[in-house]
């Protein structure tokens, strides 16, 4: 394999040494965690053109949101000797053993979207969002909105042992911090999907009078937010007036829910993660260079104010 492998690199930077335009000859592996949301189908659309337009082989793998999955497509990655890995990784921890055989093999990782609690040098870089930032930046929306009322939030978190779930808590619960009018009755996954997030909605509307007691909603993304707001309606509630709503991603359908004032705020995710990816790859590939090991996407408020059917077309051609 090494041979191979050194004779393929060989040929890949010859062709890049002599300034060839695109990324040609390389073969990219990429796990990706599934379709659980409408931002994920963003992100897988968008990977598959930017690998397009670059002349990238694209070998891809859906994991349907199990971790082993990930891990066995990571493995045949590894067997087929592609030229770099793609990886947005369901959990955060669970890493090591298969990031140090890509790494005995030469073949870089490159995190999408999510991060892995592990050694650094097991993977060449991460482009992700400021996880925390973005929970922080809902919870000052949310903090500025009530101005000192007394408010009780219900939170559906993202999946489990997800960096977005842990840091998407850890920043909104930082923005919080010493407000005493603020106060996070409930919390638990809807594993960003709507069907959950309508689900548990359901059930913290139950267990709150009806609803009566919620004053918002913080959901870590979008979908759970759309399926939480159709409870809501369900429970005879207006959403967005009774309870506020503020989720993140940003993706197209939460902008209409905002036009039918249904929705307050959302956080801008870019599902765009694999041009900063391949173009940090094609670098390290041509000269050796290697990239920070976090290159940071932007994040956004968007909030009623912000024309939402105006950006719900400007979105809606975008991957979604
Ligand atoms: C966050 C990303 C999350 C999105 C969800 O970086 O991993 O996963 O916010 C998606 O929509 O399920």
């Amino acid at each position: 394999m090494k041979f191979v492998k050194a004779l393929a690199s060989a040929t890949i930077l010859a062709a890049c040494t002599f300034g060839s335009a695109s990324a040609a000859d390389l073969v990219v592996g990429f796990s990706q965690i599934g379709s659980e949301s409408g931002w994920r189908a963003a992100e897988t659309t968008l990977t598959k053109q930017q690998a397009e337009q670059r002349g990238i082989d694209l070998k891809f793998a859906d994991a349907q949101q199990k971790q082993e999955n990930q891990i066995k497509a990571i493995r045949s990655f590894i067997a087929q000797g592609v030229n770099a890995i793609l990886l947005a990784p369901v959990v955060a921890t669970g890493w090591d053993e298969v990031l140090q055989e890509a790494k005995d093999a030469e073949i870089p990782v490159i995190l999408l979207d999510r991060t892995v609690d592990a050694p650094k040098e097991l993977y060449l870089t991460a482009v992700t969002s400021d996880l925390v930032h973005e929970g922080n930046v809902a919870g000052k929306w949310l903090v500025d909105t009530v101005a000192g009322k007394p408010c009780n939030v219900v939170e559906l978190q993202g999946t489990t042992g997800s960096s977005p779930a842990i840091d998407r808590k850890k920043g909104f619960e930082a923005a919080l911090a010493g407000k005493d009018n603020l106060k996070i009755v409930r919390s638990q996954t809807g594993d960003f999907t709507r069907t959950k997030g309508k689900e548990v909605m359901e059930s913290f509307l139950k267990a709150e009078d009806g609803g009566k007691n919620i004053c918002a909603l913080y959901a870590h993304n979008d979908d759970m937010a759309v399926g939480a707001i159709q409870a809501i309606k369900e429970a005879g509630l207006k959403p967005g007036k009774d309870i506020l709503v503020v989720s993140i991603d940003a993706v197209p359908d939460i902008f209409q829910a905002m036009a039918a004032g249904e929705a307050n705020a959302t956080v801008e995710l870019t599902p765009n993660m694999a041009g900063p990816a391949f173009d940090a790859l094609a670098t390290y590939l041509k000269d050796g260079k290697e990239p920070e090991k976090w290159i940071q996407t932007e994040s956004k408020l968007y909030t009623q104010a912000d024309e939402p059917m105006k950006v719900y077309e400007e979105k809606k051609g975008l991957g979604y």
